[in-house]
């Protein structure tokens, strides 16, 4: 078939943000068109320039001037998990910190408790309000982490939930196994337990395929950089590659450590330094940004946005949606507040949620931008300009959301 053979669908009269890596800044284009075939773009670009073959009204959506973006993508979450730690918050609104909570057992321990108690049925049904949340709000595609299990059972059990949320709904879906997260409590043998989610976690998880890439928390309530690197080092080994909740609380280096193993993206960074930004900058590691989480729990040390532009580190912002430090499900929020507390600019906070984000997943010749040989997953918005998507606040201005063409 050729380029204009039906059925294809046009959008047409549109204004396009393709956020394409050879145009400058966003990519505007006034008066745009956007063509897909079989779920992919043919064409992207000024109306004017549309192939003839592509032209038949039949096939065409008026967009009436609104803008098109690429479908948004949440590239960090911890969308799959059971229960409610909201007395928790109430703990922390009462003088408690989050590692206090975490030292006595609570935090991240009592989301492993109530999910590891829920089947897959019961973690899909608690976790769809917060798919659902996504997708209103334009997003195409979300990462999901495992981390709440700390066993294989669970671990495995979360992340064929997520699966299964890619498989059910017009979502696509990327998986992370995170069971380097946190030590279970009253471990008796931490060596041991790092050994087995190495020797026997990862690779059982590995051969069912059900990670896209493997994540770890390095931090002094979780895992040291020793710890992370032989998890990693696994992870290599089996050919998936890796990310790094690094630097959130303290700077233990994880930013360089991400780096050295080529990582995806090292996310949060708030104590990174400048030997962290210029060995991510080196690896090509995108940094993640979490305003959700700062915002949360109240962190101060914002992350140092400039090094990493003077680096050249690519910048991404996203939910990091868990039930202990930010149960957010909005990701023009986080651009909101990436903008708001980071100081990013209309342009990086856009980016970050489609063609960065896209790159911190690995999967920026997929999607993330409006061009020929992508999927066709768009987003289309009620607004007059695009710095409305980051300046309003609870606001949900989408019109549309196109999925794989459809
Ligand atoms: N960093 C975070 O902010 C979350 N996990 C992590 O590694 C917190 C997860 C939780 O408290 O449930
Ligand atoms: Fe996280």
């Amino acid at each position: 078939m050729t380029l204009g053979t039906p059925p294809y669908h046009v959008w047409r009269d549109a204004r396009l943000l393709t956020m394409a890596v050879d145009r400058p800044g966003l990519g505007i284009v006034e008066h745009g068109a956007v063509a897909a075939r079989e779920g992919r773009i043919v064409f992207a670009g000024p109306q004017a320039d549309l192939p003839q073959a592509l032209r038949d009204p039949a096939f065409a959506t008026d967009c009436a001037g609104r803008w098109i973006t690429p479908g948004l993508i949440d590239c960090h979450t911890h969308l799959v998990y059971a229960g409610n730690r909201a007395g928790e918050f109430e703990q922390r609104l009462a003088g408690a910190t989050y590692e206090d909570i975490a030292r006595a057992g609570g935090g991240i321990f009592s989301t492993v408790t109530a999910t590891r108690a829920a089947d897959a049925d019961e973690l899909v049904r608690q976790t769809l309000p917060r798919l659902r949340a996504l997708m209103a709000e334009g997003v195409t595609t979300v990462e999901i982490k495992s981390g709440y299990g700390l066993d294989l059972a669970t671990e495995a059990r979360q992340l064929r939930v997520a699966r299964r949320l890619g498989r059910e709904w017009p979502i696509t879906v990327v998986t992370t196994l995170l069971a380097a997260h946190a030590l279970p409590p009253r471990l008796a043998d931490r060596a041991a337990h790092v050994a087995a989610i190495r020797d026997e976690l990862l690779p059982a998880i590995a051969a069912e395929g059900l990670a896209d890439a493997v994540d770890a928390f390095c931090e002094g309530i979780a895992f040291t950089p020793e710890e992370v690197a032989a998890v990693f080092a696994a992870a290599r080994g089996l050919g998936l590659k890796v990310k790094l909740h690094a630097d959130q609380l303290s700077n233990l280096h994880g930013a360089a450590l991400a780096a050295r193993f080529g990582a995806l993206s090292a996310d949060h960074l708030e104590y990174t330094d400048a030997d962290g930004a210029a060995a991510m900058a080196r690896a090509g590691t995108v940094a993640v940004l979490l305003p959700g989480a700062f915002y949360f729990i109240r962190e101060t040390r914002v992350p140092p946005v400039d090094l990493f532009r003077a680096a050249g580190v690519p910048i991404a912002v996203a939910t990091d949606c868990n039930p202990g430090t930010s149960p957010l499900t909005s990701i023009l929020l986080a651009m909101n507040m990436a903008a708001t507390l980071f100081r990013l600019t209309v342009p990086e906070c856009l980016a970050g949620v489609t063609r960065e984000a896209a790159r911190a997943l690995g999967r920026l010749d997929d999607i993330g931008t409006l061009e020929a040989g992508k999927r066709c997953d768009l987003a289309i918005w009620d607004i007059e300009q695009p710095a409305d998507l980051v300046y309003r606040m609870g606001a949900n201005p989408l019109h549309q959301r196109i999925w794989g063409g459809q």
